[in-house]
């Protein structure tokens, strides 16, 4: 019989899917989909349904740390609480900061706010969602006058024209992604439009690819503008009625042609005319955007342009039609409510209005109350580089790796006075800097509430008990704030009473002049919260609810209650010169979360991409003479990344995408953030991540490496390293500027035997190979294997020799033959997560007939759980119908083992 399940919603992205989880009697949890949350009905991508495997109490931070010895709680919370009240006596609230996130619950986010803008009254907190929405919220207050997304993810599906701007939904929004692709299927008429340097999974549903030039989507959108008034597309009434700035957006529209908006887009003039003629002639278009708008010197211009269609055409807060900033985190959306920009004050009011701090100060309580903006990311940062910040506390964020300009960030914390630093993991890269560490309680112990992409608020349930002494973030607050003397205001004794309040403070004098009232919930008690179902908001007290969309009645958050046009004019960048010609484009991966904190846990996770890359285009490649599985070298002046080589046509050319997920416990130096300068949005505050100008080079390696093992490795010190986690072990690929070392004495360390032990090797003189192959209790404890070449041994063949029996000294001559012996199989790299299948598998399967993602899924189990890689069996599917290898770039399918695991299934 199942164990009794808990509903709560899933960690990782804005999607914010509804989870059931099961304790199983072996300790182990179970995860299941949640078919009545409205999110996802029952889906879950591979992160979620892996979400069982990240659970696990090994890594976690259990204790607080003072200096790097344990401490108490009392300790610990005395010396942060003193700190910061000293620091604030002597040198005023703006020498202290938080720097929060949006994977902290509302209710955590919410008391932190209201200790640092009400009672120690400075604004000077801000949250990794500065990295993430901040310019679809300056694009939102432009145009709305408030921060509102007015669509519900149902628009998605009955859209008849989706248009995805800067987002591989496929990975980063998968059921999103499900969502729209079921819908496409059932209404094949639907037509969906991709706007992405890359060609990246999520084009696998769409109709038309437009491969745009970095940053030149706001060209791309105002040409749309002027084509609407160009071809009598308008809603001519509804501009009237609920608009202002029409004709002066138009105006600047009309000054470019189309010839010169295919020139500064890089999108030939017939693909624009005939994705312009598809927008005008639909009236159900919703454009869905994410970071590759946001993360942008031009992101608020770009959200404003993309805003301006809907807006002259009137499509907006009806089915099916809307812009629609999908958010990253699982509470990024409640981080702006709570007001966890350091620009913005609670509940959707407004830092610079003095009524709205007035009325945040009365309710409160608060003896103060910040009077003006604080310091964005990263001017926080700076301003602790500078020393102006003396005393910061992070919670629920890892700058030092997702910051940019990481240099600056880990020199700033390196000369900090005072860094306190919450977290629920033992060793990050910023935890490694702290003065103080506080452990803080995980996903599956903490008790809250979390907003989704759609403003749909659901609860987070804990199922365990948290280990060692891990508190919920809340609670830390809440006893900082009581010894700084705010005791009063900081007494809660739950979750629920927090976020009854957080309700009460959105309908506090409200009137339908704020969006964000969720009031219903004011009086909400313990047991309410408890059995509290996922709900969207606007959800006022004494109404029942009268809609899930905003603006349809076409009254806006502006003091006239018109929307306001943004007149945007691309400002034609070519930022590239002789000495960095090419644009680096960083962003994310299908199985990883961030800096793979988390993620970086599984093995079922780290199999999909086991390694850090760069996409390169052919063409670059062999202009820099760069070879797939070449450790390729990335530079801006002082910082660079070495990461493995991968050359694909979905690249475009002049640019190379790099993931922004390896750290510094995986990699020797793949944290791409060294080589991204604090570029940002002049409105927003936020970094331009995904355009930066470097060099791009190869790295001359004497020696490759490729090594599993049994143990976790202690550290290496070679050149180029990148470790993950497998099933019954590690693995580890290496490269080395020289070849002179002794490799005995390397393997026996990696081992972790002595130099003496009964290592087994194989050399060959004259491809100068190397294998070294260590056994213990007639199972592997190691294999390691060098060549003048990247390693060609399949990575999971490899891995799975850690599980066999090898108690048969013959059969051990296979591990360093580096080859499965007679009989033996060799999946290729993983495809499917869920189910462990391999590339060669999957060819297999076609190879004997299957002629649909659903018969390889009936052969070989591939795509059948999460559905996640659906998107890359059709693209193998193609390929081999084709008649070709899969992608004769990214590696064909036999043997695919060079290539950064998955690499060959991109
Ligand atoms: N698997 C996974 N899913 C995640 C996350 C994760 O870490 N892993 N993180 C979550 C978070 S916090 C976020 S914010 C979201 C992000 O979700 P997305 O925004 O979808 O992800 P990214 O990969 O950052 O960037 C999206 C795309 O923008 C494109 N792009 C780059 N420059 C431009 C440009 O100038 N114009 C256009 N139109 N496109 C451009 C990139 O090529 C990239 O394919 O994902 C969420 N979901
Ligand atoms: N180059 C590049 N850089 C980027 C981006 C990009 O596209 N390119 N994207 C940016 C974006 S959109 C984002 S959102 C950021 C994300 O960047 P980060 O927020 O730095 O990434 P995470 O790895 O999610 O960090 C979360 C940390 O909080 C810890 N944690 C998890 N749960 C809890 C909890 O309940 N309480 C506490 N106290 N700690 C917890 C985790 O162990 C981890 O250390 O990265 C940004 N940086
Ligand atoms: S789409 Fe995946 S990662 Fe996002 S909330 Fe749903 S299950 Fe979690
Ligand atoms: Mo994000």
């Amino acid at each position: 019989m199942d164990a009794p399940a808990t509903r709560t919603t899933c960690p990782y992205c804005g999607v914010g899917c509804g989870v059931l989880v099961a304790r199983n009697a072996d300790g182990t949890v179970t995860v299941r989909g949640d078919t009545e949350h409205p999110a996802n009905f029952g889906r879950l991508c591979s992160k979620g349904s892996a979400l069982g495997e990240t659970v696990g109490f090994e890594d976690r931070l259990l204790a607080p740390q003072i200096n790097g010895r344990r401490a108490n709680w009392n300790e610990a919370l005395d010396l942060v609480a003193a700190t910061f009240s000293r620091t604030i006596a002597e040198h005023g609230p703006d020498s202290v900061a938080f720097y929060v996130s949006g994977q902290l619950l509302n209710e955590d986010y919410y008391v932190a706010n209201k200790l640092m803008k009400g009672f120690i009254g400075s604004a000077n907190i801000d949250t990794n969602s500065r990295l993430c929405m901040a310019s679809s919220v300056a694009g939102h207050r432009r145009a709305f006058g408030a921060d509102t997304v007015p669509g519900t993810y149902e628009d998605l599906e009955l859209g008849d024209l989706v248009v995805l701007v800067g987002s591989n939904l496929a990975w980063c929004h998968p059921v999103l992604y499900q969502r729209i692709a079921a819908a496409k299927q059932k209404r094949p008429q639907m037509r969906i439009v991709l706007i992405d340097p890359r060609r990246t999974m999520t084009a696998d549903i769409a109709d038309i690819h437009l491969a745009v030039r970095p940053d030149g989507d706001v060209a791309l959108f105002t040409g749309l503008l002027a084509w609407l008034a160009d071809h009598d597309a308008l809603d001519r009434a509804f501009i009237a009625a609920h608009t202002n700035g029409f004709d002066d957006a138009v105006a600047v529209a009309k000054a470019l042609s189309l010839d010169e908006i295919a020139d500064q887009t890089g999108v030939p003039a017939d693909e624009l005319r005939a994705f312009y003629t598809l927008f005008a002639h639909t009236e159900k278009a919703v454009t869905v955007y994410s970071q590759g708008v946001n993360q942008s010197s031009a992101g608020t211009d770009k959200v404003n342009a993309i805003i301006n269609c809907h807006l002259a055409t009137g499509r907006i807060g009806k089915p099916g039609t809307g812009p629609f900033s999908v958010t990253g985190q699982p509470n990024a959306m409640g981080g702006r409510e709570v007001g966890g920009l350091a620009n913005m004050l609670a509940a959707h009011m407004e830092i610079e209005n003095p009524e709205h701090r007035d009325r945040v100060q009365r309710f409160w309580g608060a003896p103060r109350i910040a009077s003006q903006a604080g310091l964005k990311a990263v001017e926080m940062f700076r301003a602790v580089a500078g020393g102006r910040v003396k005393a910061i506390w992070i919670m629920g964020t890892n700058p030092v790796v997702s910051m940019p300009e990481v240099g600056l960030v880990e020199a700033a914390l390196k000369t900090c006075p005072f860094v306190v630093v919450s977290d629920v993991v033992s060793e990050t890269d910023t935890l490694r800097l702290a003065h103080i560490k506080l452990p803080a309680a995980a996903w599956g112990e903490k008790d809250g509430t979390v907003t989704n992409s759609e403003r749909r608020v659901s609860r987070q349930r804990p199922f365990l008990p948290s280990p060692g002494e891990a508190r919920p973030d809340w609670e830390i607050v809440c006893d900082v704030a009581q010894r700084m003397g705010f005791g009063k205001a900081f007494s809660y004794a739950s979750a629920a009473e927090i976020f009854a309040e957080h309700a009460a403070l959105s309908a506090f004098e409200n009137e339908g002049t704020r969006d964000f009232d969720i009031g219903a919930y004011a009086g909400l008690d313990i047991a309410q919260f408890e059995k509290l179902a996922p709900f969207q908001w606007p959800s006022p007290s004494g109404q029942a609810r009268q809609r899930s969309r905003f603006f349809a009645d076409g009254q806006f958050f502006t003091a006239d209650s018109k929307a306001r046009f943004v007149a945007t004019l691309p400002k034609p960048e070519t930022r590239t010169s002789d000495a960095y010609p090419l644009v680096l484009n960083t962003g994310r991966v299908r199985d990883h979360w961030h800096t793979m904190t988390r993620t970086g846990r599984s093995p079922r996770l780290s199999q999909h991409l086991a390694e850090p890359f760069a996409e390169i285009h052919p063409r670059d490649a062999r202009r820099l003479g760069i070879c797939d599985a070449d450790i390729a070298c990335l530079s801006i002046g002082a910082g660079s990344v070495l990461v493995r080589a991968f050359i694909t046509p979905t690249q475009a050319r002049g640019s190379v995408f790099v993931p922004m997920h390896w750290n510094g416990q995986f990699a020797s130096a793949a944290r791409i953030n060294c080589v991204v300068p604090s570029t940002t949005d002049a409105v927003s505050g936020q970094p331009a991540f995904k355009h930066v100008p470097v060099q791009l080079s190869r790295f001359d390696a004497a020696l490759y490496g490729f090594a599993v093992l049994r143990e976790k490795p202690a550290a290496s010190d070679a050149d180029y390293w990148a470790l993950a986690k497998c099933r019954d072990g590690w693995r580890v690929e290496f490269a080395f500027a020289s070849a002179a070392r002794d490799w005995r004495a390397f393997a026996a360390e990696l081992f972790g035997c002595s130099i003496d032990a009964d290592i087994l090797l194989y050399q060959d003189a004259t491809t100068g190979q190397k294998r070294f192959a260590f056994f213990a209790d007639d199972r592997l404890a190691g294999a390691l294997f060098l060549g003048a070449e990247p390693v060609r041994v399949s990575r999971d063949w490899a891995v799975d020799q850690l599980r066999a029996d090898f108690a048969q000294p013959r059969s051990r001559l296979a591990i360093i033959a580096g080859r499965p012996g007679a009989g033996g199989t060799d999946r290729g790299a993983t495809v499917c997560s869920c189910f462990s299948v391999g590339i060669n598998q999957i060819t297999a399967a076609i190879a004997e007939g299957c002629a649909s993602v659903e018969a390889v899924g009936q052969a070989t189990q591939a795509g059948t759980n999460c559905g996640s890689c659906r998107a890359e069996i059709k693209k193998i599917l193609n390929a081999s119908c084709r008649g070709a290898g899969v992608n004769s770039l990214g590696g064909e399918p036999q043997p695919a083992s060079v290539l950064p695991s998955a690499a060959a299934a991109i």
